[in-house]
């Protein structure tokens, strides 16, 4: 569900009892009992975008018409084969591929037309870029478009670093009112904003919908459709939105640009760790091309403000939130790009749900660093709540820099850290050795960083309460 409501495309291979079986309505395992043996796909078609059972027969022409529907929305494909034709041959000859859906050249050449008219007559503007961009590998087209624009760009939670910060036209994060007041003005106040790949205007990207941006100024290119001015434009594909506008969009020239500051590195070195005290540093230690991954709960608040390196990535889930994910996330990410280096910062509740995961990073020979705040319980929940000692906000203690010993990761560096000179200590460790690292990072029960803290006071915005 989270990769279907974020949009990442992955292909969710099932085995069934064999056909022979279903048609006898055996009473199988790990099945209700009720001899239904489409329960599951009933089930998990929800979570897809395209779904199938294969057969020899029609395996080639089906798995061309899924591949080509799941790439093209980027979500999920659920795929269901019987165990005894899973062995066996297709049958039936090659087939072209499906083709890839193309934008409607009439509406792309309205959409791009209604679009260069509005920029026309603007005098200033801004481009929002959204978490799509880097689903559908566009970022190179995006980027072209900013530049040939001159137009300053930030970023929601949701789409952080999808364009490069360090980029001269990167100003900061968005968070309406309570974005930086410079990043504020140049969206708020924009002629045009170009919300580039459908940003979502989520509860949590916009603390509690604090954002006021005129609809009337908005150009909402999306993945397969372009809003102007209440009007849509179907079959639009944001490829061709991009690689137009970039061709004959306007330059601005009079645009000030403020760059976004770096957080300034507190606390003594024997002082225990605070959120004031630990964000700045992770800010330090990260590295251009890094693939910075931020669970739910305080570690995504705290890190999503932070100014990225030119050329570091960052994912969280901040739509779908389902806690545990970075854990897993950040293993995928590990070995689908063996050249970069992943950095996880998780709490330790939501690590509690996936942590068994730790296990697969050695399995599988990559070397991330990880980063598990430990601050007894689920705090982000305590911040959010009325009495936050609520009992089932508290979790077992675990020992956690021990666990990837447990886990069969023998060569990891790993660190108990209390006080900002330890934790130093390990990152320069962690920096230096040439294996894994896993950090355990004691923190306050009650101490929150100053996003937190902000959610704390909008509950009933957050909410609807
Ligand atoms: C699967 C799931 N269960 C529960 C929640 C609600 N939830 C959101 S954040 C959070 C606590 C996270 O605690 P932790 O990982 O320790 O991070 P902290 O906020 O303490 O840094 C919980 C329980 C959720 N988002 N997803």
């Amino acid at each position: 569900m989270g990769a279907k409501a974020e949009r990442s495309a992955i292909f969710h291979l099932v085995g069934m009892p064999s056909m022979r079986y279903q048609q006898l309505q055996k009473v199988m395992h790990h099945t209700l009992g009720d001899g239904v043996f489409q329960n599951f796909i009933n089930i998990s078609a929800q979570s897809a975008c395209v779904h199938t059972i294969l057969t020899p027969d029609n395996c080639i022409s089906e798995m061309e018409r899924v591949i080509t529907t799941a790439m093209a929305q980027r979500q999920p494909a659920y795929i269901m084969v019987a165990e005894d034709l899973a062995t066996r041959p297709v049958t039936g000859p090659a087939i072209e591929p499906y083709p890839e859906p193309q934008s409607d050249a009439d509406e792309l050449k309205a959409a791009v037309d209604a679009a260069l008219a509005k920029i026309d007559v603007a005098r200033t503007g801004c481009i929002l870029p959204a978490f799509t961009v880097s689903r559908f590998g566009l970022q190179n087209e995006l980027t072209a478009l900013i530049e040939a624009s001159g137009l300053p760009y930030a970023t929601t939670a949701m789409d952080k670093a999808v364009i490069s910060e360090g980029h001269s036209q990167y100003i900061g994060g968005y968070a309406g009112k309570f974005s930086a007041p410079n990043v504020m003005e140049a969206v708020e106040a924009a002629d045009v904003v170009i919300n580039a790949g459908g940003v979502l205007f989520t509860d949590f990207s916009t603390a509690g919908f604090a954002h006021t941006i005129d609809p009337a100024r908005i150009i909402t290119i999306g993945i397969d459709s372009t809003q102007i001015d209440g009007r849509i434009y179907s079959n639009v594909r944001m490829r061709d939105m991009f690689v137009a506008l970039a061709g004959q969009v306007k330059k601005f020239t009079d645009v000030k640009f403020q760059r976004p500051t770096q957080a300034e590195v507190v606390g003594a070195a024997d002082d225990p760790i605070t959120p004031k005290s630990l964000y700045p540093r992770y800010q330090r230690f990260f590295k251009s091309n890094d693939i910075i991954v931020l669970e739910t709960g305080t570690s995504a608040s705290g890190a999503g403000v932070l100014l990225l390196p030119d050329g570091a990535i960052s994912h969280s889930q901040t739509l779908w939130g389902s806690i545990g994910w970075a854990t897993g996330a950040a293993l995928g990410m590990a070995v689908a790009d063996r050249s970069r280096r992943v950095v996880l910062l998780t709490g330790e509740g939501s690590h509690q749900l996936t942590a068994n995961e730790i296990g697969s990073f050695a399995r599988h020979g990559v070397k991330p660093v990880i980063f598990v705040l430990n601050n007894q319980g689920f705090g982000v929940e305590r911040a959010l709540e009325e009495y936050p000692d609520w009992v089932y906000n508290d979790l077992a203690q675990w020992d956690y820099h021990t666990l990837p010993a447990a886990l069969g990761c023998k060569d990891w560096f790993t660190a108990k850290v209390k006080t900002n000179g330890e934790l130093e200590a390990a990152m320069e460790k962690a920096d230096a050795v040439d294996t894994a690292s896993y950090i355990e990072i004691v923190g306050g029960k009650h101490d929150y960083p100053a996003g937190v803290q902000l959610f704390g006071t909008r509950t009933a915005e957050l909410y609807g309460i």
